[in-house]
């Protein structure tokens, strides 16, 4: 397993549409083990592959609040949304790939999805609260979407503009 490193906007990658997963593979599945261990030591709850530059449709993500308990490792590869309520819930996101900035993003409060796990086999699932808001969020990730895109264009033109200073910042070490 190792680690990788996090894609920060504006990058162009953050931005494509990414291909869908052809074959479930043992590199596939390194893949997705690299991806939790970088998710996990971010810390975050969730992470897409587009983020550390991977321009295929999978995610991971586990949203288990507290330390103590068991955690839920999740690995969704070509995730669709089957199923979205009318009832919304808003969240104040961030992102791995926009470190310390936030916002309030309002979407659907229960969403039902269908993806390919790690066994081959398809899996689907209701996910409510912080899972659905995640799920979601890691979704328009695959689809070039960042939650900045909610965002009034002054709040989201301001989180650029930061992360540009510190992507020169970093950049000069
Ligand atoms: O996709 C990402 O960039 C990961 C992102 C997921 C996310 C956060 C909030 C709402 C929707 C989706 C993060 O994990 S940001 C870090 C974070 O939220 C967090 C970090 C440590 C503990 C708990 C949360
Ligand atoms: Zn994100």
């Amino acid at each position: 397993m190792s680690l990788r490193s996090i894609l920060i906007h504006p990058d162009p990658r953050l931005k494509k549409v990414c291909a869908p997963v052809e074959t479930v593979s043992s590199e596939l599945g390194a893949l997705a083990e690299d991806m939790l261990e970088t998710m996990y030591e971010a810390p975050g709850i969730g992470l897409a592959a587009p983020q550390i530059g991977i321009m295929q449709r999978l995610f991971v993500m586990d949203c288990v609040k507290e330390q103590d308990t068991v955690q839920r490792p999740m690995v969704l590869i070509n995730p669709e949304i089957t199923w979205t309520s009318e009832e919304t819930s808003s969240y104040e996101e961030g992102c791995l790939s926009i470190p310390e900035q936030y916002g309030e993003v309002t979407r659907p409060s229960t969403v039902r999805m269908r993806w390919l796990g790690l066994d081959g086999k398809t899996h689907e699932e209701e996910f409510s609260e912080l899972w659905a808001t995640c799920a979601q969020h890691e979704f328009d990730h695959l689809n070039g979407k960042l939650f900045i895109d909610y965002l009034g264009p002054i709040k989201r033109q301001m989180i650029t503009r930061r992360m540009e200073k510190l992507k020169r910042e970093r950049a000069r070490g």
